[in-house]
């Protein structure tokens, strides 16, 4: 009872008062468990999956996801439609946020193939294939996920991939969230895959009896998730890519003096509600001490009547808010944590954004929770983590296509570039290289 009641609060650093060590401290991701240990575990599993398929997975299943009563792995497309019972309210609002996923992701099509003449009679084009086969996971734990196979599954689909197939462990009742069953119907997919984990991982990367062997894994994972898809994607037998490398969720959220302290509150509690593991960030710009204690008092108030209240707490322990003199100063510092998620809730937000260099995805305004991203706006919410937004993108449209490149050239075109090609081979000695062109030109 007591522990109800303790104030849930993030700690303070004021920038110009700590040493610039202590505030990078301060926003450091927190420790995950050593990988050393994770990989352990997940390297027999993938094994017994690599060598005894289905019996494996199935047994995974029962012992991990406690459904006991599951005969088959997987579920293969047309879906029976009572396996989708919804509400009407429900399949609207998936309709809708599948409609503007579908446009946003439909929009970074790129419609025609990219043709430079970079010399006379010297053609370079490049154009853009979808990968045949994809998998995406979509994670169960604490919540279950929907909204994450409309983020995966939609894409795939206005890519263009041939095979879908999405995985997802089961309830312990062995049944699959009838949310997911109706947008692997909408999607496309070809079957769901009911196993989760690095079993679901490593059935997709090598094929089972019953699940079909993919190209590229998508999709966010616990530790043992991302330590399968790691494993699998370096195992060149696999042949198998994945989407990027997945830590906890998180936010960070710039507010000024013009922002509402319950928006800014009640942003921060969306994203710690995710998982103990969640951190959430707060950069207040020049923010006084009624404007700080305004929004630690929302943050409590609003906390502890959230279902979710304990994760919270747990969330809330390893978060921090930073006050900083000025904008400049909170984008230095937005930048060098590079958050999955960002959001400005300063005056003339827009004009920020030009600031930023590092984050997955950005919410600019007051009016833009992080919720509207994570489900219906249109954006994707597969993002970076864990400090990643600084080499990689989210999920989008590019994820599921390949480049290809082609070159074409005239006679003369081989003229015009013949005598570089000729030069370079010469210097690297690969005379066989000089000679296809020298041959082709009847020169020596
Ligand atoms: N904020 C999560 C995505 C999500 N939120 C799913 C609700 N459902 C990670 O970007
Ligand atoms: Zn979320």
């Amino acid at each position: 009872v007591k522990l109800q009641e303790e104030r849930i609060q993030m700690r303070r650093y004021v920038t110009a008062e700590e040493p610039p060590e202590k505030i990078q401290e301060a926003l450091r991701r927190p420790s995950q468990r050593s990988s050393e240990q994770i990989m352990g575990i997940v390297h027999p599993i993938i094994e017994a999956i690599k060598t005894r398929g289905d019996a494996a997975l199935l047994e995974y299943t029962h012992k991990f996801d406690k459904a006991i009563t599951l005969t088959s792995p997987v579920l293969h497309a047309p879906f029976p439609h009572s396996l989708m019972q919804l509400s009407p309210e429900t399949i609207q609002a998936i309709d809708t946020s599948f409609e503007n996923i579908r446009r946003f992701h439909a929009a970074q099509k790129e419609e025609k193939p990219l043709v430079v003449e970079t010399m006379p009679g010297v053609v370079c084009s490049r154009f853009s294939r979808p990968i045949e086969r994809v998998g995406l996971y979509v994670p169960g734990g604490t919540a279950i996920l929907p909204s994450t196979a409309l983020m995966l599954g939609v894409p795939a689909m206005v890519a263009g991939c041939k095979k879908i197939v999405i995985a997802s462990p089961p309830r312990s009742d062995g049944s699959i969230t009838p949310e997911i069953v109706y947008v692997a119907q909408k999607i496309g997919a070809e079957s769901i895959v009911l196993a989760g984990g690095a079993q679901a991982v490593a059935a997709l990367a090598y094929g089972t009896e019953s699940v079909s062997k993919v190209d590229k894994i998508l999709g966010p994972g616990n530790q043992f998730v991302t330590a399968a898809k790691m494993i699998v994607s370096n195992d060149t037998s696999a042949g198998v890519s994945i989407d990027m490398p997945a830590g906890p969720s998180e936010v960070l959220v710039v507010a000024d003096e013009s922002a509402n302290p319950a928006f800014v509150a009640s942003d921060l509690l969306s994203q710690a509600e995710h998982g103990v593991d969640s951190q959430v960030v707060l950069i207040a710009v020049g923010l006084t001490e009624p404007q700080l204690a305004a929004i630690d008092d929302e943050l409590h108030t609003q906390a502890i009547v959230l279902p979710r209240v304990d994760i919270i707490r747990g969330a809330i322990e390893h978060s921090v808010t930073l006050v900083v003199k000025d904008i400049a100063e909170a984008m230095m510092l937005s930048n060098l944590y590079a958050p999955e998620h960002l959001i400005l809730q300063v005056q003339d937000a827009e004009s920020v954004v030009a600031l930023v260099e590092n984050a997955g995805s950005v919410f600019v305004g007051q009016w833009t929770p992080e919720s509207v991203g994570d489900y219906s706006a249109g954006v994707n919410h597969s993002l970076p983590t864990y400090g990643y937004a600084k080499q990689y993108s989210g999920v989008n449209l590019g994820s599921y296509i390949k480049h290809i490149t082609s070159s074409q050239l005239t006679k003369e075109g081989l003229r015009n570039v013949g005598g570089a090609v000729m030069q370079l081979a010469k210097v690297e000695e690969l005379e066989a290289h000089r000679r296809a062109v020298s041959l082709r030109l009847g020169v020596n």
